[in-house]
């Protein structure tokens, strides 16, 4: 766009105006949006794996049925995402090709194995909380299928984070072997979840732009800060130790002092060379291919419906 052109853009974000599909952007805008909102729904879709593993292992049947309709909302956030993508001009196919071919990025935290029944209690605790810390502020967010998005996700994160922490709390609430598997599922699950707000704001690539284009609300270190805050309350209250030695109330601060996560892990898990990675697009690619004969007839079938609907 010439300079006039992304002056006005800027004064529209700056003034809070929402950004719609058919208005003038800035290509750097689109691509932005594209990559976050297409990663975005990917992680929904590949973070239904880890959960998916318990369904048929859950503890009663009340736990089943609850865990089964998280994980299907799941499948929902990432269609909604993708319609969103979709809005900016990028096909559907396109996108699945992306995260099929390993392109594509996904949140890092899927690459981590569920080995205990304690462990889909700390995904719902702490990564749906931490997807909420950073997806409420992206409500506001300054382009409108995406922010619009958001409000509904967020609802059901709601939802999602409380089975979490009620899988929690009945763990510590029995046996002292129940109250150990949490205690061992939280020391695996704390530092991944730390890092899903993604690098350092040093090392944040996109931070910066992304902020000026509303596409970002906060830094990932200002969103990790609020979750940190926000969790280790809820810890104490659950009886539970945070692995962290360093993690200190900082009175002049009125925030907790936390330890560095181990940031050489989370890029080498981005990379592809986490514990999961390998089998999470296997499992993804194998769900594609065995859908291939279910799409074929549908194909076939909505050609012969629309060659009778002309004859
Ligand atoms: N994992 O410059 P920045 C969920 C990459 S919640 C992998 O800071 P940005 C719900 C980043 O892409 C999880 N990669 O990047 C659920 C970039 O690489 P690129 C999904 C990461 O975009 C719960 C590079 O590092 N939520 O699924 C990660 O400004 C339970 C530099 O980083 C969202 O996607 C990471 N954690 O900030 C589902 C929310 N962090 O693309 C099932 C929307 C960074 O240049 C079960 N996304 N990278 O190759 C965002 O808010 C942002 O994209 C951030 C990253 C904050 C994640």
């Amino acid at each position: 766009g010439t300079s006039d052109q992304d002056k006005a853009f800027q004064d529209k974000i700056d003034r809070n105006v929402r950004i719609e599909p058919r208005d003038w952007m800035p290509e750097g805008y689109r691509k932005t949006l594209i990559r976050q909102i297409s990663q975005h729904a990917h992680s929904e879709i590949v973070g239904q794996l880890p959960e998916g593993n318990w369904i048929t292992r859950a503890p009663s049947l009340q736990r089943k049925a609850i865990l089964l309709a998280k994980v299907q909302d799941e499948a929902g956030h990432g269609l909604y995402l993708y319609c969103a993508a979709e809005t900016l001009g990028v096909s559907r196919d396109e996108l699945t090709e992306q995260l099929l071919s390993g392109k594509a990025k996904y949140s890092s935290i899927f690459n981590y194995p569920t080995l205990t029944w304690a462990d889909v209690g700390m995904i719902g605790w702490l990564v749906d909380g931490a997807a909420i810390m950073n997806q409420v502020p992206l409500q506001r967010c300054s382009y409108g299928p995406y922010s619009r998005a958001m409000i509904r996700v967020c609802k059901e994160e709601s939802f999602h984070q409380r089975q979490g922490f009620d899988i929690v709390r009945a763990l510590v609430e029995g046996t002292e072997d129940q109250k150990a598997m949490a205690q061992d599922a939280l020391n695996r699950w704390w530092w991944p979840a730390i890092m899903m707000f993604g690098p350092p704001d040093a090392d944040s690539t996109h931070s910066e732009q992304s902020m000026k284009w509303g596409i970002k609300l906060n830094s990932n270190d200002e969103l990790r800060q609020k979750f940190v805050d926000q969790t280790v309350p809820q810890a104490e209250w659950l009886g539970l130790t945070l692995p962290d030695p360093d993690l200190k109330w900082n009175e002049d601060r009125q925030s907790y002092d936390f330890g560095t996560p181990d940031w050489d892990e989370f890029f080498n898990v981005i990379k592809g060379n986490g514990i999961c990675n390998r089998e999470r697009l296997d499992a993804r690619n194998k769900a594609w291919d065995d859908g291939a004969w279910f799409r074929e007839g549908l194909m076939a079938h909505a050609e012969k419906t629309t060659k009778q609907n002309i004859a």
